[in-house]
């Protein structure tokens, strides 16, 4: 409206340029020790360096003041005293620990860092630290052509994220999830880079809306915030599993989840009445599908309002989910953070009360727009709050539910910035901050509040959340699921990568909305994506109002037959995905996984985004389109075993596969055992056909360790388990295995299990523990080329 006069020039039209000019930290002036932790002075900032662990560091810095050390909730771990050899030479300063020095250059301050063979892990160029804007932080690296980028959480696109600049500022996108939408729900400010076979991982543990940049300069990277310290900690691998052991170590791990949280979920926006999931129940069990959860979405409350059940469509949900539970089902309730503004409602007035809603500094409480209408949303940077919000669930425990699903936990509200109003203050116990600073948390400490609260009131029993937003550390208290996508084959593509990367980002528990959340889907679709699904770590298919139906049986018995067929293989592979949730709970790998993470030094895996792998020995190489029937697949060096015909292939070729509807094409590493149990209708009932899968490999040892536990309670963690270790090794036509129970302080539900050995012919001699089994013990298949023995515990 001013246009023709000077305020077309004012300057912050023009100060926007200006400011984002990069101002460099400058030369280090001063140099001093104190205890563990390293002080810089440089001439236009401060910065901080501390240990963590050998392979681990962290660099702080801050523009203005003496950089604090306080971290954020994302961060569980403290620093170990360890010894670091300090040298200061004239130009730099040197740390050493036994893996990693760090050299810190003086004129200007800059950084490298080596590992412990002095192979330089990373480094600085013609920018390092300093500042954009006044309240940007910035740290530039540079980039080397051999550099591949993953991590980022929850991001669109391919694999490998170099040339891309990435947003985390968690966000409801219902827009469709185009490779250029960004950000998502999740911020994970976690990467890793692999050079070479080797990686390091970088965390930017800062709850701003931050910034990674692989695309703007073409020999250097940035990662920057909008306010904040530039606070980083270095991995320094030297594997790509070293790097999320190291990551996952300071931010945690996934508790293992129980046996029922990895079955098959169907969801549906909404599930209307009881009677209505007593239909769908029906449905599954005349139709032999398995099935572990069903989940009603908002309309099972009161005009929206959490912690209610609508007295019309639900009004009995304690005998619904006592039924359900009977036959095997868990019921899982969503439950939104946004309170119904409603004086004679329980929680809205309790809440003001007791004061745990979001305000203004002045004191106003933040209402706005969500489902119930004006709502006000809890403060769960607040302990108090915390533990308030979670003793409410205490609704939900004592009507017998186990699971809760948490979204809108961006936060979401129905305004034109989709989310909560940034100069809305939260309390942070005493240490007053902005939404601006803690939005990314709200989804974190929301899922911490409900998974402790869960935790208590389930006593003794493993909960599970699933939640929509999230920070670093999520893992420790939530599955997710990656939101709004919709029935596109192009969003089943997009999937596989987005959840390779998540699983590197430590969030090893997600899956998508399989069969697509929007739009409509159909039978070849939804067929292909419960082939994927059967193989992601979460399973659910879930799906938007006015769409099509989307349940196993929808679009006709010939894709129904398929669905019920991979559904059930899901659950023969449960004893294998046990296993490796249970590695996952221990040190991070994740169970689904980019070939990346177990061929670091191959270069056709860097950005292949099309194929995965289960554990450190399975590909799937799903059908990602419309009427296509074979696919390229790329193999490893190796051998590899189709997993339904037992084909031998020989890796580190790109091969031509044929898959008809009814094929997932699976492909076992040779020398590689799986366990595998029965389909059964629910994770509940308890295996009784356990199989031990060995593909043997010819002169080379090799060795598995399956693991089970009750799968409801936390008694593996006091040493409640069993751990069977198989060590196999194949020469001339001797098969000799041994067999070891580790620990069977947990006695299994099955008494005998088979050994099944493929590739085998009727000349295999089979010895086990150092005997040879007798011919008339073993059942010699010879259409499939296996052999089988039943064997005792
Ligand atoms: O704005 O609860 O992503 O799974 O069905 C929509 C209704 C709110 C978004 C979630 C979706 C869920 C839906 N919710």
């Amino acid at each position: 409206m001013f246009e023709d006069s000077s305020f077309a020039i004012h300057p912050n039209k023009l100060g926007k340029s200006m400011d984002s000019r990069y101002h460099d930290i400058g030369e280090i002036l001063s140099f001093e020790q104190q205890g563990h932790v390293y002080i810089i002075t440089c001439k236009n900032g401060f910065m901080k360096i501390v240990f963590y662990q050998n392979d681990i560091v962290r660099i702080v810095m801050n523009p203005l003041v003496e950089p604090s050390l306080k971290s954020s909730v994302a961060v569980i771990e403290q620093p170990k005293k360890i010894s670091v050899k300090l040298q200061q030479l004239k130009d730099r300063i040197i740390l050493t620990s036994t893996k990693l020095s760090l050299e810190l250059f003086k004129t200007p301050c800059r950084l490298t860092i080596r590992d412990e063979t002095g192979e330089v892990l990373l480094t600085e160029g013609s920018k390092g630290i300093g500042t954009k804007a006044t309240s940007e932080v910035v740290c530039y690296k540079v980039m080397t052509e051999d550099d591949h980028f993953y991590g980022f959480g929850e991001k669109t696109g391919y694999l490998n994220k170099r040339g891309e600049k990435m947003v985390m500022w968690n966000t409801d996108v219902y827009a469709p999830h185009n490779p250029e939408t960004d950000p998502l729900y999740q911020s994970i400010p976690f990467f890793m880079a692999v050079r070479n076979g080797s990686a390091y991982g970088i965390f930017f543990d800062n709850t701003f809306k931050t910034t990674f940049d692989f695309k703007t300069e073409t020999d250097l990277y940035s990662f920057s915030a909008n306010g904040g310290q530039l606070d980083y900690y270095v991995f320094s691998g030297p594997s790509p599993k070293d790097v999320v052991r190291q990551y996952t170590h300071l931010t945690g791990r996934m508790p293992l989840p129980p046996k029922w949280a990895l079955g098959y979920h169907q969801s549906k926006y909404s599930y209307m009445s009881e009677s209505e999931v007593r239909e769908l129940i029906h449905n599954f069990i005349e139709k032999d599908i398995p099935v572990d959860a069903i989940y009603l979405d908002i309309h099972y409350m009161d005009e929206y309002r959490v912690f209610t059940f609508d007295q019309h469509s639900f009004p009995n949900p304690q005998q619904l989910i006592a039924d359900l539970k009977s036959k095997g089902i868990h019921l899982i309730p969503i439950v939104d953070p946004g309170v119904k503004k409603d004086p004679s409602y329980n929680i809205y007035k309790d809440g003001i009360l007791k004061n745990h809603f979001c305000k203004y500094l002045e004191g106003d409480i933040y209402i706005d727009e969500v489902w119930p209408g004006e709502s006000a949303f809890p403060d769960f940077s607040k302990t108090e709050t915390q533990k308030w919000w979670a003793d409410n669930h205490t609704f939900y425990t004592d009507l017998g539910i186990e699971g809760i699903w948490n979204d809108m936990n961006e936060p979401a509200v129905f305004n034109n910035t989709k989310t909560m109003d940034l100069e809305v203050i939260h309390d942070n116990d005493g240490d007053i901050r902005t939404h601006a600073e803690l939005h990314n948390l709200y989804g974190l400490l929301m899922g911490m509040s409900t998974y402790n609260g869960l935790v208590e009131q389930l006593q003794g029993k493993r909960p599970f959340l699933l939640t929509r937003a999230g920070y670093s550390g999520i893992q420790r208290y939530a599955a997710v699921w990656t939101g709004d996508n919709r029935s596109f084959w192009e969003h089943l593509e997009m999937s596989l990568p987005m959840c390779m990367n998540l699983g590197i980002s430590g969030v090893a528990f997600c899956g998508p909305d399989v069969g697509g959340f929007a739009h409509d889907c159909n039978g070849q679709l939804l067929t292909r994506w419960i082939q994927v699904g059967a193989f992601t770590p979460f399973f659910r298919n879930h799906n938007a109002l006015d769409t099509n139906s989307q349940e196993p049986w929808a679009f006709g018995a010939k894709y129904e037959s398929i669905i019920r067929k991979y559904i059930q293989l899901r659950y023969r592979w449960l004893p294998h995905l046990y296993t490796l949730f249970s590695e996952c709970s221990r040190t991070g790998i994740p169970v689904m996984r980019p070939l990346v993470l177990e061929y670091p030094g191959d270069k056709h895996v860097w950005n292949l985004s099309d194929q995965f792998m289960i554990g450190e020995n399975v590909i799937i190489a799903p059908i990602l389109r419309p009427d296509t029937f074979h696919r390229v697949v790329y193999l490893p060096d190796g051998e590899w075993i189709n997993y339904w015909t037992d084909q031998v292939l020989i890796g580190d070729k790109h091969l031509l596969i044929e898959a008809d509807l009814e094929t997932l094409p699976i492909f076992i590493k040779k020398g590689a055992i799986i366990a595998q149990g029965a389909s059964k209708q629910s994770t509940m009932v308890a295996e009784t056909d356990m199989q031990i899968h060995i593909y043997p490999d010819e002169n080379v040892a090799s060795s598995y360790t399956l693991y089970d536990d009750d799968g409801t309670t936390f008694n593996y963690m006091y040493g409640q388990y069993f751990e069977k270790k198989i060590t196999c090794m194949y020469s001339g036509d001797t098969l000799n295995i041994s067999v070891e129970n580790i620990i069977s302080t947990y006695k299994p539900s099955w008494k005998q299990w088979k050994l099944i050995v493929h590739l085998a012919n009727e000349n295999t001699k089979l010895f086990i523990n150092k005997k040879q089994i007798p011919n008339e013990n073993i059942i010699f298949h010879h259409e499939s080329h296996t052999i089988e023995v039943t064997v005792d515990q």
